[in-house]
This record gives C-alpha cells, structure tokens and sequence, in this order.
C-alpha cells in the first residue's frame, strides 16, 4: 500500500527531484518521489554532460561523490573555434576554478542508488494529473500507477517536473509571467565509442555552423552539430554526420575518429523563463521553471542549485518554523537564473550561425572573438559565467 501522506511530495525523477528527495531525506524530512515514465526510461535519456564544482560538490556532499570522483573528467580549459582559428579558454588559470565531464546518466543512476539505499518512497510510471489545494492548509495530488489513481496528500509540492510538466501549469495564468526566446535552429548530438578527439571540448562557429566536441569519458565520444530546427534523424546518417561535423571544426578535426552512433537525437534550442517560482504551496525547480539553450552547459546545473536553496528553505522551515526562505525562494533563484540565461544566450548568439542578411550578426560575432582574443578581462568573464557563478 503506497503511503497516502508525506511532508514533501516530489513530481519528477530527473536530477531536481533525486537531488531534492536527497537533501530532504538526509535531513530527516519525509518524501514521496512520483515519476511519469519508468526507471529505465529516465536512466536513457542521454543530455547533460558538464557539471559545475558547486554541483560536484552538492553530489559529493550528499554521498554520491564516488564514482564521480573516481570517473568523471576534470576540464581546466575549453578551446574557442572560429572558422578554423583556435582561442584557449583556460578557466583554471583565469578564474581558478575547473568543471567535470559526468554525464547526466550517471548522476541520475548515482542519485537512485542511494536513493534506492535510503528507502525513499519514489513511483515510476506514475504520473500526476491533478493539484489540488495549492492555495490552503494542504495540498492535494493525483496520480495514476497501472491505471488506478491514488491521491497524496502533503504540506508542499516540488515541482520538479521539467519543462512540460504538471507543476508550471498548476499556477494561475494571472500569477505566472513567462518570457521565452525560440532559436531558429536545433542541435542534432550523438554519442559514438570511440576516443574523444583530444583532452579539451571544441566550441566550433563556422559559416555552415556551429559544432561541439565533447565526451562522456576516454572512449566514448559526445558530439553535436547545429541543424534546422525541423531537421530529421534519418536525414543524417552517421557517414553525412561525422563528415559535417569534421568540415565545421576545421583542422582540429584530424583528432577526429569517427564509429558507429549509439544514439542519435535532435534538440531544440530555447530560452526560457517562468516567475515566479513559487505559487502557495508549489515550488518550481529546474527545467519546470526555466530552460536554456545548451550552449553554456547550464541546464542541469541551474537544476541543482536551485535544490540547493529549496532544501534550505524547508530544512529551516520543518527545523524551527520559521518560512523565512521559502518566501524568498523564488527571488533568490531568480537572481543565479537570469544570470545563467544571460550567459547561455551570449554563448548561443556568439557562436551559431543566424539568419542575417546584411552580415551585420556575423561581423559582431567576429568582433567579438577579436576582443576576446585580445582581451584576459573578457576571458575572465566568459571563464567566471562557464564554471558556474557562485551559489
Ligand atoms: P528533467 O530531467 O526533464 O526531469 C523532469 C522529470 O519529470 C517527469 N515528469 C513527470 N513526473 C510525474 N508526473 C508528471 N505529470 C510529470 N511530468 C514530467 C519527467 O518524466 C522527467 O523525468 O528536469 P530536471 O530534473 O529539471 O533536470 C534538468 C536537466 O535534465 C536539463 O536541464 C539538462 O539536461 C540540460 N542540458 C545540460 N545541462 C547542463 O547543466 N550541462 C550540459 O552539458 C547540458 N547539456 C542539456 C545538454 C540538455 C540537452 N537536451 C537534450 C535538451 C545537452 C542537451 C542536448
Ligand atoms: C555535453 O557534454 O553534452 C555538453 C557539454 C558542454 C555543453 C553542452 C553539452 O556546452
């Protein structure tokens, strides 16, 4: 019999609500996980790939520092492509800080682990379909498990559900404010055994586009290119892929070995933002609340940190009453986020290929590139938003 009444449910299964569920149970606070698709669904889902130090160190802190410890690979620089031209961005050296390859896989099935070990209620294909009572003494949820609805009851919901969501959608339009920026592109990524082409990740513009090298370890290659936003899977085979993607990193691309994709999928580029991030008894954290464009590798960091601050607010609420935090929740967020879409949208515009008749956008991005060469004040920028701004 599943339990009917928890402190803190918890909708979705992704990195904000494993972590959250994490933080919560370590502090003594009871939750209930429910998750639309199934366990091994969710531990598919190939995304992110580069993780911040204050989400290296909320994993290690939460027990979860193991393998990541043992596996993931430390970055001390990332290399700036432009048409065949290389710039070093070596962040460690300009801000003194590094970032980690571990993929987003592996944090999830990490979180689940110990999850799994600390006996945390968590339901899979189980999906939420109502709110109710977000604006009284408790809140009410629907769900389905084999298509039978339960309810929960609970003193508040986490909202961790991702950008199509239940959470976001329980707020009353008159409350919520969203503002949003659609790209006219996508980015078509693969995942291919073979060895990375060198140590570093390649952010390549090139007048056909742009492109990215990246890993999820020494022999195992994570590779993207920008397509149109409506491009098609089978239009690309792996032959017409790796050929695009070697022509668009220019001569770093001898380092290039090509195999066999063991996925393949095309993403849309988007920014977004929803506020505020907290209707009555609802939170909003992660994807549920804003998206950005990969481009900065700030997704599922933003997801963490805004955990962050929820597992404060509520540890300090069950702890002595005081709602303090969580009546600032939503602000507090807020400042990091827009921060991080600032970035993430500087990053996409420097380095994609727009449609612009009068080459006014391609001459800015030159400009900029030069300035960045010539500029450590403008690496030290870029340098200190990449590895993740303070929490
Ligand atoms: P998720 O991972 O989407 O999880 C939300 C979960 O909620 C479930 N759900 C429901 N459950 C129950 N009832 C309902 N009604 C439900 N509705 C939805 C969903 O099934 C799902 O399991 O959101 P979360 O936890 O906020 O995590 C966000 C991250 O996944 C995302 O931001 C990152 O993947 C973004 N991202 C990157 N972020 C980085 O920090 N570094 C990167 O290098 C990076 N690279 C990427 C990325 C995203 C990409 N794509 C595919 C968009 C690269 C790519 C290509
Ligand atoms: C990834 O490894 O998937 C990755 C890394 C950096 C990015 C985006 C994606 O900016």
């Amino acid at each position: 019999m599943s339990k009917q009444r928890t402190q803190v449910a918890i909708i979705g299964a992704g990195p904000a609500g494993l972590m959250l569920a994490r933080l919560l149970t370590l502090a003594k606070i009871d939750v209930v996980v429910l998750e639309r698709q199934s366990r091994a669904y969710v531990l598919g889902r190939i995304r992110a790939g580069l993780l911040e130090s204050g989400t290296t160190d909320l994993l290690r802190e939460v027990g979860c520092g193991a393998r990541l410890d043992a596996e993931g690979l430390v970055h001390d620089s990332a290399s700036l492509n432009f048409n065949g031209e290389s710039l070093e961005i070596n962040y460690l050296d300009l801000v003194g800080k590094s970032v980690t390859i571990y993929g987003q896989t592996e944090v999830t099935r990490d979180l689940m682990e110990a999850n799994d070990a600390s006996g945390i209620a968590c339901h899979y294909e189980a999906p939420v379909t109502a709110i109710d009572g977000l604006d009284g003494a408790r809140v009410r949820l629907t769900y389905l498990t084999h298509g039978q609805q339960h309810t929960l009851d609970c003193d508040y919901v986490a909202g961790c559900d991702g950008f199509h969501g239940v959470g976001r959608a329980a707020i009353p339009a008159s409350v919520l404010k969203t503002y949003e920026r659609i790209y006219p592109f996508g980015w078509l990524g693969i995942l291919a055994d073979v060895p990375p082409c060198g140590h570093e990740l390649i952010y390549a513009n090139h007048p056909d586009g742009f492109a990215l090298a990246t890993m999820r370890s020494n022999t195992r290659t994570r590779a993207y290119i920008q397509v149109p936003a409506d491009a098609r899977i089978e239009d690309w085979p792996d032959d017409r892929f790796w050929a695009e993607y070697k022509h668009r990193l220019g001569p770093v691309s001898k380092g290039v070995t090509t195999g066999p994709s063991i996925e393949k999928s095309v993403a849309p580029l988007r920014s977004f933002v929803a506020e505020p991030m907290r209707f009555g008894r609802l939170f909003l954290a992660g994807d549920a609340a804003h998206i950005v464009p990969p481009t900065g590798a700030k997704g599922l960091n933003l997801a963490a940190s805004d955990v962050r601050y929820l597992s404060r607010a509520l540890i300090a609420f069950y702890a002595s009453g005081d709602a303090g935090l969580i009546d600032t929740y939503s602000e507090t967020c807020l400042k990091r986020i827009w921060k991080a879409t600032r970035f993430s949208w500087w990053m996409t515009t420097l380095l994609h290929k727009f449609p612009d008749p009068d080459g006014f956008g391609t001459a800015m991005q030159r400009a900029e590139f030069e300035y960045l060469k010539s500029s450590r004040t403008a690496q030290v920028s870029l340098a200190e938003n990449y590895v993740g701004l303070p929490i």
